[in-house]
């Protein structure tokens, strides 16, 4: 079984039962002059994550291993958006830059071009932060006979932490790959990433891209 360097102890897998999982790749959220960054934010530090991204999906994509890829949005009308994430997202839905905030079939909604989706790749589509609430991945998981997921995408500490919880208590485990992982705040970067792998593990692994590509050549 290949053996990743990774926090707090190695993490093994094979290639029957992993599947990659790249959360939340959006325009609205990575794009120069988007919505993640008219909220202010550094959008440079989820940006980082584009390079280390891409090699690990050219690696990954050599093998026969799952990739499913989410994204974070809402139908037009907005019914599956709860009024209390609305109250504090009073943007999603409004006019943007690249058409309405985190709205299904908009072009900020979609996954950034230098990391679009294959075919034969699984794309989900989420209302909430988490990937499991609300829509069909334990059920697409079941019929991939997946029971390791290696997590990158953002950010960190919202959509990527929450997925992970709601993995874990599900019992997958779950290896967060810190290269491909981003947030708009260094310190929540550092200690999301500390939370995971704390406690001997207590959500999961921790390692670098390269780690993994070195195990899947
Ligand atoms: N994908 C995801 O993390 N959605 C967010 O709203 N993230 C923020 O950090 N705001």
């Amino acid at each position: 079984m290949p053996a990743v360097d990774a926090r707090p102890t190695p993490f093994t897998f094979d290639l029957d039962t992993t599947a990659l999982l790249v959360i939340d790749m959006q325009r609205d959220f990575l794009l120069p002059g988007g919505f993640g960054e008219s909220l202010g934010n550094d959008v440079a530090r989820l940006r980082r994550t584009i390079g280390p991204l891409g090699e690990l999906l050219d690696a990954w994509r050599a093998t026969t291993m799952p990739i499913i890829h989410t994204r974070e949005g809402h139908k037009p009308d907005l019914s599956d958006c709860p009024p209390a994430k609305l109250k504090r997202g009073p943007m999603i839905g409004q006019e943007g830059r690249f058409g309405r905030i985190l709205i299904q079939g908009e072009y900020g909604h979609d996954i950034i071009d230098e990391l679009q989706p294959r075919d034969g790749e699984i794309v989900i589509d989420k209302p909430g932060k988490g990937a499991f609430y609300a829509t069909g991945m334990s059920e697409k998981l079941e019929e991939l006979n997946v029971r390791r997921l290696v997590v990158t995408g953002v950010t960190t500490e919202v959509c990527v932490h929450t997925t992970v919880r709601e993995a874990n208590d599900r019992g997958y485990e779950c290896l967060v790959l810190a290269d491909c992982v981003g947030s708009y705040f260094p310190e929540f970067q550092q200690v999301g990433l500390q939370m995971i792998a704390a406690q001997g593990g207590i959500f999961g692994w921790v390692a670098d891209s390269p780690a993994v590509i070195k195990e899947i050549q």
